[in-house]
């Protein structure tokens, strides 16, 4: 059953005090909508990994984080997963009882391997990303995208391994617009089969993302049809996990996945 990963973004402008909700009945308000919505998996994150985006520090990352992790744990016996790659929010965020550690630098930050490799239970997700958020879609460059980065997928998964992680554990994904051109992007899309050869389940977000609006020539707001399309292709290729925005549009489009795919065939094979 392919599951649905439903983002909540703890950026400064994603939750205002200003109006009738406070932040915390905003965050949990749209939480336990995805959660209602289907979801199987709720993705906290505070740090903004986007084109151009500038780091944010540890304690700035640690107050976004914690309260929203702690509300919604507080409310749901939701599955949590906490986008980060520091290894000091990793371990508050396990105390608090996430279920999966989802990395975009796959733990390649001092400390984080040894915080998740402490833990038996935990889950994590190794992505791939060539180079920074602040510089990475400036000049991105392989010789064969999709090898390249299997073959980074694959030295961190043994660097996992040798650190004490079961290979159970772990998901990978191959990082939509960190520092990929369109074109790689789509190679990656079209080639994601390829990546089942790591012999770990796969998570992809394509979300809203802007390889869907170059094509589609839309803001991202009215990226809808073109990001279920997409994770409809990522699921017909092995992907487990979709990570999104919009929960309910994407439950509903993998259940039609899962339905064709679970087709018991009469007959016609005899
Ligand atoms: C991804 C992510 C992704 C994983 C972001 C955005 C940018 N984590 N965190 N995969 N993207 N595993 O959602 O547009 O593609 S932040």
């Amino acid at each position: 059953m392919i599951q649905v990963m439903g983002i909540l973004n703890v950026t400064p402008d994603s939750f205002s005090d200003g109006g009738h909700f406070s932040g915390r009945d905003q965050a949990l308000r749209q939480a336990l909508q995805m959660v209602a919505d289907g979801a199987s998996y709720i993705d906290v994150g505070g740090e903004s990994t986007r084109p151009g985006a500038t780091p944010v520090s540890e304690q700035e990352e640690l107050d976004r984080v914690l309260p929203v992790l702690e509300w919604i744990a507080q409310e749901s016996p939701v599955a949590l997963s906490v986008d980060t790659s520091k290894a000091a929010v990793m371990r508050e965020a396990i105390k608090l009882g996430v279920t999966m550690i989802n990395d975009v630098r796959a733990l390649r930050e001092p400390g984080a391997l040894a915080a998740v490799a402490e833990h038996q239970q935990l889950q994590l997700c190794l992505m791939h990303m060539a180079g920074e958020p602040g510089t990475m879609q400036q000049q991105p460059q392989y010789q064969q995208v999709v090898t390249e980065v299997q073959q980074f997928l694959a030295e961190r998964i043994q660097a996992c391994v040798q650190a004490g992680i079961a290979r159970q554990r772990i998901f990978v994904d191959p990082g939509f617009g960190f520092g990929k051109s369109l074109g790689h992007n789509y190679q990656l899309l079209q080639q994601l089969e390829k990546l089942q050869q790591l012999g770990v389940p796969l998570l992809i977000g394509v979300s809203r993302k802007s390889m869907l609006g170059s094509v589609v020539n839309r803001p991202v707001n009215e990226r809808l049809a073109a990001s279920l399309a997409a994770a409809t292709i990522a699921a017909l290729k092995g992907a487990q996990i979709i990570r999104v925005h919009d929960v309910r549009e994407t439950v509903d489009a993998m259940r039609i996945v899962n339905a064709t795919m679970a087709a018991t065939m009469t007959g016609e094979n005899d």
